[in-house]
């Protein structure tokens, strides 16, 4: 029997604060332009959301996060990097980090190796799963602020934890999906839950 626990932790939204820094460089490069505050983000895609605002607006949003330096200039979101380091550092625990790349692949998949090594260290280089795909990968949590995590396999092998993000926080709690609020929050009684 496999004692081991496999935690696959998503990227943008879990580790690294993509709607703060979507929302700052976005304001920075079209000043002049209506947005949407982190307070009345709704639903996970937020060009969906720029373009119901108004149609062009979804092409703005698109072009901030195919800039350069998006991705590696993302802030940690707060006590993200503490806890995954303190999670790697446990007794029979594998983490890997999980996460789909845009397909505008000129920046994003490079960023994203830069961030990781940047931030939680170059032996980290070695957990990280690009993947447009999640459900292929095997896994026994997964915690994604994505509220319905799609794919091929119409039965993961891992539990999704919704981690709470300004997008999903007025989502009704699921009877069945479990709600990680924040790193602040009991990951580590989550975590001993699935032994
Ligand atoms: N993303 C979009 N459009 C959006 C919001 C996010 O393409 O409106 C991108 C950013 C991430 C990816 O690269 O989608 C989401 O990846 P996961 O967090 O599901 O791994």
């Amino acid at each position: 029997p496999n004692t081991r626990l496999r935690v696959l932790l998503d990227m943008d939204g879990v580790l690294a604060d993509f709607e703060g820094g979507f929302l700052k460089k976005y304001r920075q490069r079209y000043p002049n332009e209506p947005f949407i505050s982190l307070e009345e983000r709704r639903g996970f895609w937020v060009s969906t959301q720029y373009g119901e605002l108004r149609a062009d607006l979804c092409d703005k949003a698109i072009s901030i996060w195919e800039s350069k330096n998006f991705f590696m200039e993302l802030e940690p979101l707060p006590g993200s990097v503490e806890a995954v380091k303190e999670m790697a550092k446990m007794k029979n625990t594998d983490v890997f980090i999980c996460t789909s790349p845009i397909k505008h692949y000129a920046h994003c998949p490079y960023e994203k190796y830069a961030w990781v090594e940047r931030h939680l260290g170059p032996d980290f280089l070695e957990k990280v799963i690009l993947t447009r795909d999640k459900t292929i990968v095997s896994g026994d949590i997964l915690v994604d602020d994505k509220p319905d995590i799609l794919g091929v396999e119409p039965n993961p092998s891992w539990e999704h934890v919704l981690f709470t993000a300004c997008h999903n926080k007025h989502l009704p709690v699921s009877t069945t999906q479990r709600r990680l609020l924040s790193w602040a929050d009991d990951w580590r009684d989550i975590l001993e839950g699935k032994r």
